[in-house]
Protein backbone atom coordinates (compact mmCIF):
# COMPACT_ATOMS: atom_id res chain seq x y z
CA UNK A 1 0.00 0.00 0.00
CA UNK A 2 1.52 3.17 -1.04
CA UNK A 3 0.92 7.00 -1.22
CA UNK A 4 1.91 7.84 -4.66
CA UNK A 5 3.56 11.08 -4.79
CA UNK A 6 4.96 11.11 -8.33
CA UNK A 7 8.35 11.07 -7.33
CA UNK A 8 9.10 7.41 -8.97
CA UNK A 9 7.07 4.85 -10.64
CA UNK A 10 4.77 3.67 -8.30
CA UNK A 11 4.35 0.11 -9.80
CA UNK A 12 7.92 -0.48 -10.10
CA UNK A 13 8.36 0.29 -6.41
CA UNK A 14 5.57 -2.01 -5.26
CA UNK A 15 6.81 -4.26 -7.34
CA UNK A 16 10.00 -4.18 -5.74
CA UNK A 17 8.83 -3.95 -2.18
CA UNK A 18 6.15 -7.45 -3.08
CA UNK A 19 9.57 -8.90 -3.76
CA UNK A 20 11.31 -7.78 -0.44
CA UNK A 21 7.68 -9.49 1.24
CA UNK A 22 7.97 -12.44 -0.09
CA UNK A 23 11.55 -13.23 0.86
CA UNK A 24 10.30 -12.40 4.68
CA UNK A 25 7.44 -15.03 4.02
CA UNK A 26 5.07 -12.44 3.40
CA UNK A 27 3.06 -12.81 0.30
CA UNK A 28 0.85 -9.55 -0.98
CA UNK A 29 -2.23 -10.84 -2.67
CA UNK A 30 -4.04 -6.78 -2.93
CA UNK A 31 -2.05 -3.06 -3.44
CA UNK A 32 -4.02 0.32 -2.82
CA UNK A 33 -2.41 3.00 -4.17
CA UNK A 34 -3.44 6.61 -3.78
CA UNK A 35 -2.61 9.43 -5.51
CA UNK A 36 -2.04 12.80 -3.54
CA UNK A 37 1.17 14.98 -3.44
CA UNK A 38 1.05 14.68 0.46
CA UNK A 39 1.20 11.29 3.34
CA UNK A 40 -1.37 12.56 5.84
CA UNK A 41 0.41 12.88 9.26
CA UNK A 42 -1.91 10.84 11.87
CA UNK A 43 -2.89 8.78 9.24
CA UNK A 44 -0.72 8.67 6.39
CA UNK A 45 -3.51 7.60 4.00
CA UNK A 46 -6.74 10.20 3.24
CA UNK A 47 -9.77 8.63 5.49
CA UNK A 48 -11.63 7.93 3.07
CA UNK A 49 -8.98 5.53 1.19
CA UNK A 50 -8.37 4.19 5.21
CA UNK A 51 -11.96 3.27 5.29
CA UNK A 52 -11.49 0.95 1.62
CA UNK A 53 -8.02 -0.34 3.22
CA UNK A 54 -9.87 -1.20 6.34
CA UNK A 55 -13.02 -2.80 3.74
CA UNK A 56 -10.05 -4.85 1.30
CA UNK A 57 -8.74 -6.22 4.83
CA UNK A 58 -11.75 -7.33 5.35
CA UNK A 59 -12.83 -8.88 2.33
CA UNK A 60 -9.57 -10.63 1.98
CA UNK A 61 -9.18 -11.61 4.97
CA UNK A 62 -5.65 -10.44 4.75
CA UNK A 63 -3.30 -10.74 7.95
CA UNK A 64 -0.96 -7.54 7.42
CA UNK A 65 -0.91 -4.33 5.42
CA UNK A 66 2.15 -3.41 4.14
CA UNK A 67 3.27 0.22 3.33
CA UNK A 68 5.47 1.22 1.12
CA UNK A 69 7.27 4.34 2.92
CA UNK A 70 8.51 4.80 6.54
CA UNK A 71 5.97 5.51 9.24
CA UNK A 72 5.50 7.28 12.23
CA UNK A 73 3.86 5.78 15.63
CA UNK A 74 1.32 7.34 15.41
CA UNK A 75 0.12 6.73 11.62
CA UNK A 76 0.74 3.13 12.41
CA UNK A 77 -1.18 2.76 15.46
CA UNK A 78 -4.04 4.75 13.36
CA UNK A 79 -4.02 2.00 10.78
CA UNK A 80 -3.85 -0.48 12.77
CA UNK A 81 -6.60 0.27 14.64
CA UNK A 82 -8.89 1.26 11.57
CA UNK A 83 -7.90 -1.92 10.18
CA UNK A 84 -7.56 -4.15 13.16
CA UNK A 85 -4.75 -5.86 11.31
CA UNK A 86 -1.23 -5.59 11.64
CA UNK A 87 0.71 -3.03 10.05
CA UNK A 88 4.20 -2.90 8.91
CA UNK A 89 6.09 -0.76 6.72
CA UNK A 90 9.02 -0.60 4.34
CA UNK A 91 12.25 -0.10 6.72
CA UNK A 92 10.63 -3.10 9.05
CA UNK A 93 10.92 -5.23 6.08
CA UNK A 94 13.81 -4.61 5.06
CA UNK A 95 15.05 -4.55 8.44
CA UNK A 96 13.88 -8.05 8.88
CA UNK A 97 15.83 -9.33 6.02
CA UNK A 98 18.79 -7.77 7.12
CA UNK A 99 18.16 -9.76 10.14
CA UNK A 100 17.60 -13.15 8.11
CA UNK A 101 20.86 -12.87 6.72
CA UNK A 102 22.89 -11.74 9.64
CA UNK A 103 25.33 -14.35 10.58
CA UNK A 104 28.82 -12.83 11.96
CA UNK A 105 28.73 -11.04 15.22
CA UNK A 106 29.38 -7.73 13.69
CA UNK A 107 26.50 -8.20 11.54
CA UNK A 108 24.23 -9.28 13.91
CA UNK A 109 25.13 -6.47 16.40
CA UNK A 110 24.59 -3.54 13.71
CA UNK A 111 21.25 -5.26 12.50
CA UNK A 112 20.35 -5.24 15.88
CA UNK A 113 21.47 -1.38 16.39
CA UNK A 114 19.28 -0.43 13.39
CA UNK A 115 16.53 -2.17 14.68
CA UNK A 116 16.49 -0.57 18.40
CA UNK A 117 17.12 2.68 16.40
CA UNK A 118 14.00 2.37 14.61
CA UNK A 119 12.13 1.34 17.64
CA UNK A 120 13.07 4.14 20.09
CA UNK A 121 11.67 7.26 18.68
CA UNK A 122 8.33 5.53 18.03
CA UNK A 123 7.98 4.71 21.73
CA UNK A 124 7.33 8.08 22.62
CA UNK A 125 3.18 9.20 22.22
CA UNK A 126 1.46 5.86 22.70
CA UNK A 127 1.38 6.10 26.21
CA UNK A 128 -1.88 7.72 27.05
CA UNK A 129 -4.25 5.11 27.15
CA UNK A 130 -1.77 3.44 29.10
CA UNK A 131 -1.66 6.08 31.29
CA UNK A 132 -5.00 6.33 31.77
CA UNK A 133 -5.13 3.07 33.85
CA UNK A 134 -3.78 5.41 36.66
CA UNK A 135 -2.81 8.83 37.91
CA UNK A 136 -5.15 11.89 36.53
CA UNK A 137 -4.73 14.59 34.50
CA UNK A 138 -1.38 16.40 34.85
CA UNK A 139 0.51 13.23 36.26
CA UNK A 140 2.47 10.86 35.16
CA UNK A 141 0.45 7.42 35.63
CA UNK A 142 1.74 4.05 35.52
CA UNK A 143 1.40 3.62 31.82
CA UNK A 144 4.17 6.11 31.07
CA UNK A 145 6.63 4.88 33.74
CA UNK A 146 6.21 1.98 32.12
CA UNK A 147 7.76 3.61 28.67
CA UNK A 148 10.10 5.38 30.20
CA UNK A 149 11.80 2.66 31.27
CA UNK A 150 11.83 0.36 28.40
CA UNK A 151 12.96 3.56 26.33
CA UNK A 152 16.03 4.08 28.80
CA UNK A 153 16.77 0.12 28.91
CA UNK A 154 16.68 0.45 24.76
CA UNK A 155 19.11 3.37 25.05
CA UNK A 156 21.35 1.77 27.42
CA UNK A 157 21.37 -0.92 24.79
CA UNK A 158 22.11 1.07 21.74
CA UNK A 159 24.81 2.83 23.56
CA UNK A 160 26.73 -1.05 24.79
CA UNK A 161 26.03 -2.00 20.77
CA UNK A 162 27.65 0.89 19.44
CA UNK A 163 30.85 0.56 22.00
CA UNK A 164 30.88 -2.91 20.17
CA UNK A 165 30.69 -1.97 17.09
CA UNK A 166 33.39 0.59 17.77
CA UNK A 167 36.12 -2.37 19.19
CA UNK A 168 35.53 -3.83 16.19
CA UNK A 169 35.94 -0.93 13.82
CA UNK A 170 39.06 -0.39 15.74
CA UNK A 171 40.09 -4.00 15.78
CA UNK A 172 39.61 -3.49 11.62
CA UNK A 173 41.93 -0.90 11.27
CA UNK A 174 44.68 -1.55 13.17
CA UNK A 175 44.17 -4.62 10.42
CA UNK A 176 44.50 -2.64 7.43
CA UNK A 177 47.16 -0.47 9.07
CA UNK A 178 49.07 -3.59 9.11
CA UNK A 179 48.31 -4.60 5.79
CA UNK A 180 48.47 -0.85 4.07
CA UNK A 181 52.09 -1.38 4.42
CA UNK A 182 52.03 -2.67 1.04
CA UNK A 183 49.56 -0.09 0.03
CA UNK A 184 47.90 -1.86 -2.62
CA UNK A 185 45.13 -0.40 -4.26
CA UNK A 186 41.15 -0.86 -3.51
CA UNK A 187 38.76 -1.55 -5.32
CA UNK A 188 34.87 -1.46 -4.11
CA UNK A 189 31.92 -3.32 -6.17
CA UNK A 190 28.76 -1.37 -5.57
CA UNK A 191 25.53 -1.15 -7.10
CA UNK A 192 21.93 -1.74 -6.33
CA UNK A 193 21.16 -5.07 -4.53
CA UNK A 194 21.17 -8.67 -6.78
CA UNK A 195 23.15 -6.61 -9.65
CA UNK A 196 25.48 -9.40 -9.22
CA UNK A 197 28.49 -7.82 -7.33
CA UNK A 198 29.50 -10.91 -5.09
CA UNK A 199 29.50 -12.86 -8.44
CA UNK A 200 31.64 -10.78 -10.17
CA UNK A 201 34.38 -10.66 -7.34
CA UNK A 202 34.41 -14.62 -6.96
CA UNK A 203 34.93 -14.20 -11.14
CA UNK A 204 37.67 -12.17 -10.59
CA UNK A 205 39.26 -13.53 -7.73
CA UNK A 206 38.52 -16.80 -8.98
CA UNK A 207 36.93 -18.09 -5.83
CA UNK A 208 33.82 -19.01 -4.28
CA UNK A 209 33.40 -17.63 -1.05
CA UNK A 210 31.49 -14.48 -1.41
CA UNK A 211 27.75 -15.54 -0.91
CA UNK A 212 25.78 -15.88 -3.93
CA UNK A 213 22.22 -15.86 -4.19
CA UNK A 214 19.28 -14.17 -5.78
CA UNK A 215 17.45 -12.86 -3.17
CA UNK A 216 18.18 -9.31 -1.97
CA UNK A 217 20.58 -8.19 0.94
CA UNK A 218 22.29 -11.60 0.65
CA UNK A 219 25.61 -9.72 1.35
CA UNK A 220 25.99 -7.81 4.98
CA UNK A 221 29.53 -8.69 5.68
CA UNK A 222 31.73 -7.44 2.49
CA UNK A 223 34.50 -9.88 2.21
CA UNK A 224 37.83 -8.63 0.38
CA UNK A 225 40.65 -10.37 -1.76
CA UNK A 226 43.28 -10.32 -3.86
CA UNK A 227 43.27 -10.20 -6.98
CA UNK A 228 46.07 -10.17 -9.74
CA UNK A 229 45.90 -7.69 -12.94
CA UNK A 230 47.00 -8.48 -16.20
CA UNK A 231 50.22 -6.00 -15.61
CA UNK A 232 50.71 -8.28 -12.56
CA UNK A 233 50.03 -5.69 -10.23
CA UNK A 234 48.15 -6.97 -7.69
CA UNK A 235 44.67 -4.89 -5.83
CA UNK A 236 42.88 -5.32 -3.66
CA UNK A 237 38.84 -5.80 -4.58
CA UNK A 238 36.11 -6.05 -2.23
CA UNK A 239 31.89 -6.40 -2.57
CA UNK A 240 29.78 -4.38 -0.36
CA UNK A 241 25.94 -4.43 1.26
CA UNK A 242 23.55 -3.73 -1.81
CA UNK A 243 21.35 -0.36 -2.22
CA UNK A 244 17.92 -0.01 -2.09
CA UNK A 245 15.63 2.97 -3.21
CA UNK A 246 14.70 4.53 0.60
CA UNK A 247 17.90 2.39 2.29
CA UNK A 248 16.29 2.89 5.79
CA UNK A 249 18.17 5.71 7.30
CA UNK A 250 18.54 3.30 10.38
CA UNK A 251 20.78 0.88 8.01
CA UNK A 252 23.01 3.18 7.10
CA UNK A 253 23.16 4.54 10.56
CA UNK A 254 24.87 0.98 11.77
CA UNK A 255 26.00 -0.18 9.30
CA UNK A 256 28.03 3.53 8.27
CA UNK A 257 31.52 1.51 9.31
CA UNK A 258 30.75 -1.08 7.06
CA UNK A 259 29.54 1.18 4.01
CA UNK A 260 32.48 3.94 5.44
CA UNK A 261 34.90 1.19 3.65
CA UNK A 262 33.65 2.48 0.60
CA UNK A 263 35.34 5.61 0.95
CA UNK A 264 38.50 4.12 1.30
CA UNK A 265 38.61 3.10 -1.89
CA UNK A 266 40.63 3.98 -4.88
CA UNK A 267 37.94 3.03 -7.61
CA UNK A 268 34.36 1.92 -7.82
CA UNK A 269 33.12 -0.84 -10.10
CA UNK A 270 29.08 0.19 -10.23
CA UNK A 271 27.65 -2.95 -10.89
CA UNK A 272 23.70 -2.51 -12.81
CA UNK A 273 21.52 -5.45 -13.71
CA UNK A 274 21.09 -4.43 -17.04
CA UNK A 275 17.82 -6.72 -17.69
CA UNK A 276 15.86 -4.80 -15.25
CA UNK A 277 13.77 -2.29 -17.04
CA UNK A 278 14.00 0.06 -14.66
CA UNK A 279 17.77 0.13 -14.09
CA UNK A 280 18.18 4.09 -14.63
CA UNK A 281 16.18 4.45 -11.64
CA UNK A 282 17.86 2.29 -9.36
CA UNK A 283 21.48 4.17 -10.97
CA UNK A 284 20.34 7.10 -9.51
CA UNK A 285 19.52 5.43 -6.34
CA UNK A 286 22.74 3.88 -6.02
CA UNK A 287 24.24 7.92 -6.79
CA UNK A 288 22.23 8.75 -3.61
CA UNK A 289 23.53 6.28 -0.98
CA UNK A 290 27.06 7.05 -2.65
CA UNK A 291 26.59 10.85 -1.88
CA UNK A 292 25.11 9.59 1.43
CA UNK A 293 28.29 8.17 2.69
CA UNK A 294 30.66 10.44 0.75
CA UNK A 295 31.56 7.96 -1.88
CA UNK A 296 30.66 10.24 -4.51
CA UNK A 297 33.89 11.84 -5.71
CA UNK A 298 35.78 8.75 -5.99
CA UNK A 299 36.45 7.52 -9.77
CA UNK A 300 33.70 4.87 -11.07
CA UNK A 301 33.16 2.74 -14.03
CA UNK A 302 29.69 1.40 -14.43
CA UNK A 303 29.12 -2.18 -15.87
CA UNK A 304 26.15 -3.52 -17.07
CA UNK A 305 25.83 -6.88 -15.92
CA UNK A 306 23.51 -10.34 -16.82
CA UNK A 307 23.35 -9.35 -20.29
CA UNK A 308 22.82 -12.93 -21.30
CA UNK A 309 19.09 -11.66 -20.15
CA UNK A 310 18.75 -9.21 -22.52
CA UNK A 311 18.37 -8.83 -26.65
CA UNK A 312 21.53 -7.49 -28.44
CA UNK A 313 19.26 -3.81 -29.00
CA UNK A 314 19.03 -3.60 -25.31
CA UNK A 315 22.65 -3.93 -24.94
CA UNK A 316 23.02 -1.79 -28.08
CA UNK A 317 20.98 1.29 -26.32
CA UNK A 318 22.36 1.07 -22.76
CA UNK A 319 25.78 1.37 -25.43
CA UNK A 320 24.76 4.10 -26.67
CA UNK A 321 23.27 6.30 -23.44
CA UNK A 322 26.45 4.78 -21.40
CA UNK A 323 29.23 5.42 -23.75
CA UNK A 324 31.84 4.53 -21.22
CA UNK A 325 30.12 1.43 -19.30
CA UNK A 326 31.51 -1.99 -19.18
CA UNK A 327 29.41 -5.12 -20.28
CA UNK A 328 29.08 -8.43 -18.78
CA UNK A 329 27.68 -11.82 -18.08
CA UNK A 330 29.50 -12.57 -15.10
CA UNK A 331 27.41 -16.27 -15.05
CA UNK A 332 28.48 -16.87 -18.01
CA UNK A 333 32.42 -15.40 -17.69
CA UNK A 334 31.74 -12.92 -20.24
CA UNK A 335 33.59 -9.78 -20.01
CA UNK A 336 35.53 -10.93 -17.26
CA UNK A 337 39.35 -9.90 -18.99
CA UNK A 338 37.89 -6.54 -20.15
CA UNK A 339 36.96 -5.81 -16.52
CA UNK A 340 40.68 -6.18 -14.89
CA UNK A 341 41.58 -4.26 -18.08
CA UNK A 342 39.78 -1.31 -17.61
CA UNK A 343 40.76 -1.50 -13.44
CA UNK A 344 44.12 -1.58 -14.73
CA UNK A 345 43.61 1.70 -16.90
CA UNK A 346 41.34 3.73 -14.16
CA UNK A 347 44.18 2.98 -11.27
CA UNK A 348 47.06 3.79 -13.50
CA UNK A 349 45.54 7.25 -14.30
CA UNK A 350 46.12 7.89 -10.46
CA UNK A 351 49.54 7.19 -10.92
CA UNK A 352 52.63 9.26 -12.51
CA UNK A 353 56.48 8.92 -13.09
CA UNK A 354 59.05 11.46 -11.89
CA UNK A 355 62.33 11.92 -12.50
CA UNK A 356 64.66 12.73 -9.52
CA UNK A 357 67.83 13.90 -8.15
CA UNK A 358 68.62 12.75 -4.71
CA UNK A 359 71.48 13.27 -2.51
CA UNK A 360 73.34 10.01 -1.94
CA UNK A 361 73.24 10.25 2.21
CA UNK A 362 69.09 10.17 1.77
CA UNK A 363 68.60 7.50 -0.86
CA UNK A 364 67.13 5.10 2.01
CA UNK A 365 64.79 7.40 2.87
CA UNK A 366 63.74 6.66 -0.53
CA UNK A 367 64.15 2.83 -1.16
CA UNK A 368 62.00 2.82 1.94
CA UNK A 369 59.16 3.32 -0.33
CA UNK A 370 59.38 0.69 -2.57
CA UNK A 371 57.33 -1.79 -1.51
CA UNK A 372 54.47 0.92 -2.55
CA UNK A 373 56.31 2.72 -5.40
CA UNK A 374 58.52 1.27 -8.21
CA UNK A 375 61.69 2.52 -8.92
CA UNK A 376 62.11 1.93 -13.07
CA UNK A 377 65.91 3.30 -13.31
CA UNK A 378 68.65 4.83 -11.07
CA UNK A 379 72.34 6.18 -11.84
CA UNK A 380 74.39 8.29 -9.92
CA UNK A 381 75.10 11.75 -11.53
CA UNK A 382 77.82 14.80 -9.53
CA UNK A 383 77.81 12.72 -6.17
CA UNK A 384 73.73 12.35 -6.43
CA UNK A 385 71.38 9.82 -7.60
CA UNK A 386 69.03 10.43 -10.40
CA UNK A 387 65.86 8.29 -10.04
CA UNK A 388 62.70 7.34 -11.99
CA UNK A 389 59.90 6.48 -9.73
CA UNK A 390 56.38 5.53 -10.69
CA UNK A 391 53.94 5.14 -8.25
CA UNK A 392 50.48 6.82 -6.64
CA UNK A 393 51.27 10.75 -7.00
CA UNK A 394 50.15 11.20 -3.28
CA UNK A 395 53.37 8.76 -2.57
CA UNK A 396 55.46 9.88 -5.29
CA UNK A 397 55.07 13.32 -3.40
CA UNK A 398 55.81 12.57 0.14
CA UNK A 399 58.68 10.31 -0.67
CA UNK A 400 60.11 12.91 -2.71
CA UNK A 401 58.55 15.68 0.35
CA UNK A 402 60.78 13.18 2.43
CA UNK A 403 64.49 14.05 1.15
CA UNK A 404 63.94 17.62 -0.58
CA UNK A 405 65.21 15.81 -3.74
CA UNK A 406 65.40 17.83 -6.83
CA UNK A 407 62.40 17.18 -9.14
CA UNK A 408 63.27 16.96 -13.27
CA UNK A 409 59.89 15.73 -14.50
N1 LIG B 1 21.50 -14.38 -15.60
C1 LIG B 1 22.50 -13.92 -14.86
N2 LIG B 1 22.42 -13.99 -13.53
C2 LIG B 1 23.46 -13.48 -12.80
C3 LIG B 1 24.60 -12.90 -13.41
N3 LIG B 1 25.42 -12.48 -12.43
C4 LIG B 1 24.82 -12.81 -11.25
N4 LIG B 1 23.63 -13.42 -11.47
C5 LIG B 1 22.68 -13.92 -10.48
O1 LIG B 1 22.09 -12.82 -9.80
C6 LIG B 1 21.79 -13.18 -8.45
C7 LIG B 1 22.41 -12.18 -7.50
O2 LIG B 1 23.81 -12.30 -7.54
P1 LIG B 1 24.75 -11.80 -6.35
O3 LIG B 1 26.15 -11.90 -6.82
O4 LIG B 1 24.40 -12.47 -5.07
O5 LIG B 1 24.29 -10.28 -6.30
P2 LIG B 1 24.73 -9.13 -5.25
O6 LIG B 1 24.76 -7.87 -6.04
O7 LIG B 1 25.97 -9.52 -4.54
O8 LIG B 1 23.46 -9.13 -4.29
P3 LIG B 1 23.32 -8.67 -2.73
O9 LIG B 1 24.55 -9.05 -2.00
O10 LIG B 1 22.13 -9.46 -2.30
O11 LIG B 1 23.06 -7.21 -2.78
C8 LIG B 1 22.31 -14.60 -8.27
O12 LIG B 1 21.25 -15.50 -8.44
C9 LIG B 1 23.34 -14.75 -9.38
O13 LIG B 1 23.51 -16.08 -9.79
C10 LIG B 1 24.65 -12.85 -14.84
O14 LIG B 1 25.60 -12.38 -15.47
N5 LIG B 1 23.57 -13.37 -15.50
MG1 LIG C 1 26.32 -9.75 -2.57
Amino acid sequence: MAVDSGDFDIDESLEELELLSRNIGLYPIERLVQRRTFVDSKWYLGRGKVKKLAKVVEAFNIGYVIVDDEITALQRKNLENATSTKVLDRTQVILEIFAKHAESEEGKIQVELAKLQYELPRIVGLGREMSRLGGGIGTRGPGEQILQRKRSVIRKRISLLKKKLEEIERRRKLQRKKRSKGALYKVSIVGYTNSGKSSLLNALSRGKDAKVADEPFATLQPITRRVKLPSGKVVLISDTVGFIRKLPHTIVEAFRATLEEIKNSDLLIHVVDISDLFYETKIEESLKVLKEIGADDIPRVILFNKIDLVSKEMIELSMERFPKALFSSVKNGVGIAEILERIESELSKLEETVRCLVPIDNIGKIYSYLDRISLENQRLMDGRFELVLRGRRDLISEAIGRVEGEVLK
